[in-house]
């Protein structure tokens, strides 16, 4: 018998639909003890939240995020609006007793993110950030090869993510979908929407960020604002590359924009090691590529006629998530790490061993964030506690 899991979803947008289809799809395809329930979503515009509710099935509606979390009938808040209402929504849920599921990135800055964390531990309520990349099968069997020693001693680790949705000056900030553009509602431009997700990917395959210096670039400095209707300074980075060591003693290099022209979402990494290399590509979301030069358990090396990067499907049995999906050979895509995800949250509830990234977790990507900009803006290495 399975256990109902009562989910208030805030937030009706890009991340409103990508978790109320995690919701519905979880219990079908994973056999958990809880069995999420969709009962109900929170938007301002009333036309628009009750035609999301009922498109998603969503049993109920509010207006105002304050009245869903007092709602004796929900369980679990999911926080999907824009970053700047997180702190806030998340203080009310954990003192309300409600378990937190926070969209990336977890604040607009380490200060409210530690708050954040604070509040849920204080309360003891189960959380996690919705950081998805770690549940594309093809990047979790990245972890289970470096977890076996395959990689050996790391030496470099290089991470790109390219959009180009920004580069037409015409393109407004603020207001609905367009409010990553506006500093006050993000907290950031490209650092913490697309590189907040390179680094937790980083980080947990390559183990703490210490050390960063970085360089941000704004290249369109005005934009009408959707909301004022007047033209306004942009305030976000649209571009940041920035140096990295690891506390394992590899160095990183992070690159990331809105103004690369053909790329829609090409988010990438290797890792370099001295027995092996892993290399993957959203743009091909179910290959890891991995290059073997050494056996991890005898140190023997592979013959030199025989070594080549080696394209692993990842859709077999054995990898990571794929024998709740379909036979090997068929892919899964985007909307499946959201699953995955929420899937590991339902195990963490079931087995009290938490899944991650946690509010604790999430806060030391955001730390990283918040040194990079500060870098940024000193042009000095900044150290990361
Ligand atoms: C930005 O364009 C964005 O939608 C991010 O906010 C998401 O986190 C990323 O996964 C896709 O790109």
């Amino acid at each position: 018998m399975s256990t109902p899991l009562n989910v208030g979803m805030i937030g009706y947008g890009f991340m409103g639909r990508a978790h109320s289809n995690a919701y519905r799809q979880v219990s079908q395809f994973f056999q958990r003890k809880y069995r999420p329930v969709l009962k109900a979503c929170c938007g301002r515009n009333e036309a628009k939240i009750k035609a999301f509710a009922e498109n998603w099935g969503y049993e109920s509606y509010e207006t105002d995020w304050r009245r869903l979390v007092e709602r004796k009938d929900i369980d679990l808040i999911d926080i999907g609006s824009p970053n700047n209402t997180h702190r806030e929504i998340a203080l009310a849920a954990a003192a309300a007793g409600k378990m937190v599921l926070c969209e990336k990135p977890l604040a607009m800055n380490t200060a409210e993110a530690e708050e954040m964390t604070a509040a849920v531990e204080r309360a003891g309520v189960p959380n996690m950030v919705w950081f998805n990349y770690r549940r594309v099968p093809a990047i979790a069997l990245a972890r289970q090869i470096i977890d076996e020693g395959r990689i050996g001693r790391p030496f470099h680790y290089r991470a790109t993510y390219l959009q180009d949705w920004t580069i037409a000056e015409d393109v407004p900030q603020g207001g609905p979908a367009l409010w990553r553009l506006d500093v006050d509602v993000a907290g950031s431009g490209v650092t913490g929407d697309l590189l907040a997700h390179s680094i937790d990917t980083a980080m947990w395959l390559n183990g703490p960020i210490v050390r960063v210096v970085a360089a941000t670039e704004t290249f369109v400095k005005e934009r009408l604002h959707q909301v004022t209707g007047k033209v306004q300074p942009v305030g976000i980075d649209d571009a940041c590359m920035f140096l990295a060591i690891f506390q394992n003693g590899s160095m990183g290099t992070f690159e990331s924009t809105r103004y690369a022209r053909g790329r829609k979402n090409f988010n990438t990494f290797e890792l370099n090691g001295a027995a092996g290399s892993v290399y993957f590509d959203l743009e091909e979301p179910q290959i890891l590529q991995y290059f073997k030069y050494a056996d991890p358990k005898t140190g023997a090396k592979i013959e030199s006629h025989l070594t080549g990067w080696q394209k692993i499907h990842v859709t077999n049995f054995e990898h990571p998530y794929m024998n709740k999906w379909w036979v090997p050979g068929c892919t899964i895509g985007y909307e499946h790490t959201f699953i995955n995800a929420l899937a590991d949250f339902l195990e963490g509830l079931e087995t009290g061993s938490p899944a991650q990234p946690d509010f604790r977790c999430a806060l030391q990507t955001q730390k990283v964030c918040d040194a990079v900009l500060a870098s940024a803006k000193t042009g000095q290495w900044q150290q990361i506690a």
